[in-house]
């Protein structure tokens, strides 16, 4: 079944090298103030990729404060949409320049197959801040024919510095949808990206400002949560907060914005998402889309398809054919071509995941296929599969974040919506069904951010993005993800002469 696996005792070289490993501060790379470094990890080995500055609070408030300035002597908010937007274009110009040397740096910090990062990531990247890009100049108040003799307007102004705090699952994505809309409107930024992928981010900053970024604009602490993260949600200067991970953290970093200086904060957090696969579905697709929900990025998506709900007409049939479709995938070294798999993030997602695959087996589900780690070295975990899950075991109802799918059985549309809204979580679901009235129903009836009905994962720039209930609080992507980073000043004015 896993007889690659013995290759991966000797990981392939990267096709690149480290060239930035300080913090970004005021457009300059320099040492933390403790002079302190981490190590970045290679997940194929665990072996060392880098040291990494390790900044904290004074590099935080280092960081704020040149953002500060940056914000409010310009020349960045004051500069002409037209011209903040054509920085925006020559960066992914220039993004996609680099498209190789960037997909194999973010392939060796986070272990995604390369082809992954080389032909979908790193292009939708660049997409991205195109898409944010030709927002900067479109971005306008109102008009607005309010009671008695005022003129009333809407000035929409940057909200100021915005703090970012992004995971480790997408480093580059996370980055261009907090980065793209805070520059769009004028902002300027720190950002915290994740202890475990701090490379990626660093490299293209350096090309953003070869695109003519001023400097102090965007600033980058790489470092932990509870020091540098929890510093920039407290910090008394920064007027926004963005951040994406786990919905334990999203409740501490809403606290600590409250507790400081009551700053805005949108939260994109986990998830448990339903796909569900109804009576007239065609197995074959089904079995296709329901895999590339769960398996796709090792697993580890907040809006992974991670209760697959079977009708019990077609559930048998699924099974089996999931089942098979998960011991051919193609898990291996992730700069090998053809790699539809590679490692974990680390070993604490990786014990994380292999804890729950034991939990499944121990509450009574059926393990399908794979239920272990891949190989000896590194954290690779097999493609794995449970059927005969039910509802209130602990695989069912908590995120894994890994390579676990998880089937369930159900006799009709009431039951499904039912069960599927009964989760903490509402990021997404997906739908697959040729009928039509069923797909209506399903679509309305499910409490979540997103529903991709016979399609997964469609990403597009312009489609937000976010959750109901415990999986987050506004919305990225898209116009909508605009008014995160805008503040709304009415302006009135009397008319002298109201009859004009
Ligand atoms: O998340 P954390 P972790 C889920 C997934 C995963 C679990 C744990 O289930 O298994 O979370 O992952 C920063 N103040 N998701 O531990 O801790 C941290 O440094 C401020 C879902 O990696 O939430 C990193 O930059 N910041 C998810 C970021 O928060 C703090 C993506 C995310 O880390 C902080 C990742 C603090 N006190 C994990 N503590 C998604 N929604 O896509 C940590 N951080």
């Amino acid at each position: 079944q896993y007889s690659t696996a013995a290759a991966l005792e000797d990981p392939i070289k990267p096709p690149v090298s480290v060239e930035y490993d300080k913090l970004l501060i005021n457009g300059q790379f320099v040492d933390a103030a403790s002079g302190k470094t981490f190590p970045t990890l290679d997940p194929r080995s665990g072996e060392v990729i880098a040291h990494v500055a390790e900044g904290d609070a004074e590099d935080v408030n280092r960081a704020v404060a040149a953002a500060r300035k940056a914000f409010d002597e310009g020349p960045w908010p004051k500069m002409t949409a037209y011209e903040r937007s054509k920085i925006m274009f020559r960066f992914a110009d220039l993004v996609e320049k680099h498209n190789d040397e960037i997909a194999a740096l973010e392939t060796w910090d986070n272990g995604k197959p390369y082809e992954q990062s080389a032909q979908i990531e790193v292009p939708m990247f660049a997409r991205l801040f195109r898409y944010y890009g030709g927002w900067a100049d479109k971005i306008h108040g109102l008009t607005i024919p309010a009671d008695g003799p005022h003129h009333v307007q809407t000035l929409h102004e940057p909200i100021g510095v915005a703090g970012q705090i992004i995971p480790w699952n997408f480093p580059l994505l996370m980055f261009a949808w907090k980065v793209g809309p805070a520059l769009a409107c004028g902002n300027t930024i720190v950002l915290k990206t994740a202890e475990q992928t701090p490379l990626s981010a660093l490299l293209v900053a350096n090309l953003l400002h070869e695109a003519g970024l001023p400097d102090g604009v965007l600033n980058i602490v790489s470092g932990f949560g509870p020091t540098a993260g929890a510093a920039l949600c407290s910090h008394m200067d920064v007027d926004k907060l963005a951040f994406t991970g786990s919905t334990q953290t999203g409740k501490i970093v809403l606290e600590l914005a409250a507790k400081s200086n009551l700053k805005p904060v949108t939260l994109e957090l986990g998830g448990k998402s339903p796909f569900i696969v109804c009576e007239d579905a065609d197995v074959d697709k089904a079995v296709e889309l329901a895999h590339f929900a769960l398996f796709f990025n090792q697993g580890q998506c907040c809006c992974a398809g991670s209760r697959t709900f079977v009708h019990e007409k077609v559930y048998d049939e699924f099974v089996e054919k999931a089942k098979a479709l998960a011991m051919k995938r193609a898990v291996g070294d992730p700069f090998k071509p053809g790699m539809e798999q590679g490692p974990q993030i680390d070993q604490q997602q990786f014990r994380k995941i292999l804890k729950y695959i034991n939990s499944g087996v121990e509450s009574g589900a059926t393990l399908e296929a794979g239920g272990d780690r891949f190989g000896t070295k590194g954290y690779y975990v097999q493609p794995t599969v449970f059927s005969n899950v039910q509802d209130d075991m602990l695989i069912a109802k908590e995120e894994i974040f890994g390579p676990v799918q998880t089937v369930l059985k159900f006799k009709d549309s009431d039951e499904v919506i039912r069960r599927a809204n009964n989760s903490p979580f509402g990021i997404a679901a997906g739908v697959f069904t040729q009928n039509l009235d069923t797909a209506n129903t399903l679509m309305r009836a499910l409490r979540v951010g997103t529903v991709w009905i016979n399609c997964f994962y469609t990403f597009d720039a312009a489609i937000p993005f976010g959750g109901y209930k415990m999986s987050g609080v506004g919305r990225e992507k898209g116009e909508y993800s605009l008014k995160n980073y805008l503040q709304v000043k009415a302006v009135v004015t009397p008319l002298k002469n109201p009859a004009w």
